[in-house]
């Protein structure tokens, strides 16, 4: 992993003033609409709207993407309730700013950070990764983020490090699905250090050039391509590092249907219905089946991670 030194500070540690002199200079350059006068760099993310990011053809499909509507309007969240149209009708009470980012665990930079330092400073990309839910159905989806790996380097994790675990958000107040046991909350994921650092990782905060809607995981979530939808955590307000692996929910909420892995694999069946094929969301009837490829179509990519691993036992 690179080592940088950090250009975060973790918010305990530096004077308050210095945030709120920052924050009230960029919202008056915003409120007098010079936006465009601040460096890139400084810039925070705004609340909705455009992104400034490059496309970056090398890691995306050449498939067509999804269109937003059906991207945006076909959701799991549970924590907005477990309908598909659920998240799109409900996940308006989600407040996105101010947002912060607990980091904890096995690294030499700890701390809370606002969002506008975790993003400072990195360059957004565009990558059109196809995206698979382990209910079968897929779609092609143009997310605006940046690699996961130059986010978790400046934590200069230690080497103990082995996983990184993340935590969604819990407050039942925004969140009305929480108010249900339907799952444990908060929701948790975690992934191996190798894949949390391997560049098709993504930390995302858009998609289609603007900012995330609020039922696609607005404002910081994980995109993980090769793996089932599942370890893609929305809304995240925790990094963890750590020696053992992480829990993760859907794997505490039923064990034998869901493992830490997570891998596509068409050769293995969810134990209630087969991945050998998928449905493409928005495609015409008769060409929506197709079959799933082995890791999402990202083997060549991520195969090597897993050599010596039995995918079957570790689904
Ligand atoms: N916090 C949280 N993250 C989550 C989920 C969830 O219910 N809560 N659902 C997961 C599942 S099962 C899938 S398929 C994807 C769906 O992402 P999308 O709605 O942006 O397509 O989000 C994943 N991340
Ligand atoms: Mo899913």
């Amino acid at each position: 992993m690179p080592t940088r030194v950090p250009r975060i500070a973790p918010s305990e540690i530096t004077p308050p003033e210095v945030y709120f002199n920052r924050r009230t200079l960029i919202a008056a350059a915003l409120a007098s609409g010079a936006s465009a006068l601040l460096p890139a760099a400084e810039a925070p993310l705004p609340a909705s709207g455009a992104l400034s990011y490059t496309a970056n053809p090398r890691y995306s499909v050449s498939e067509q993407p999804n269109k937003l509507q059906e991207i945006a309007a076909y959701n799991n969240f549970y924590e907005f309730g477990t309908d598909k149209e659920s998240p799109s009708e409900n996940a308006h009470s989600l407040r996105t700013r101010p947002w912060s980012v607990q980091v904890y665990g096995e690294a030499e930079v700890r701390g809370t950070f606002h969002l506008e330092d975790l993003l400072e400073g990195q360059a957004l990309e565009e990558r059109i990764y196809r995206f698979r839910c382990v209910e079968a159905w897929s779609l092609v989806v143009p997310w605006v983020g940046f690699p996961l790996s130059s986010l978790l380097a400046r934590f200069k994790p230690t080497s103990r490090a082995k996983f990184v675990e993340f935590t969604t958000l819990y407050d039942p107040q925004q969140m009305p699905g929480q108010r249900s046991r339907v799952l444990n909350w908060p929701y948790l994921e975690g992934l191996r250090m190798d894949e949390a650092t391997h560049p098709l990782t993504l930390m995302v905060v858009g998609l289609y050039g603007r900012v995330l809607p609020n039922q696609d995981g607005a404002p910081l979530r994980l995109i993980v391509p090769w793996k089932y939808g599942f370890k893609s955590i929305k809304s995240i307000v925790k990094i963890g590092f750590s020696a053992a692996q992480p829990r993760n929910t859907w794997n505490v909420s039923a064990p034998g249907e869901y493992g830490f892995y997570a891998n596509v694999n068409p050769q293995v069946d969810h134990p209630r219905w087969s991945q050998a094929t998928e449905r493409r969301i928005g495609a015409p009837f008769l060409a929506a089946r197709r079959p799933t490829l082995p890791f999402n179509g990202y083997a060549e990519q991520v195969a090597s991670l897993y050599q010596g691993m039995d995918l079957r036992r570790n689904f």
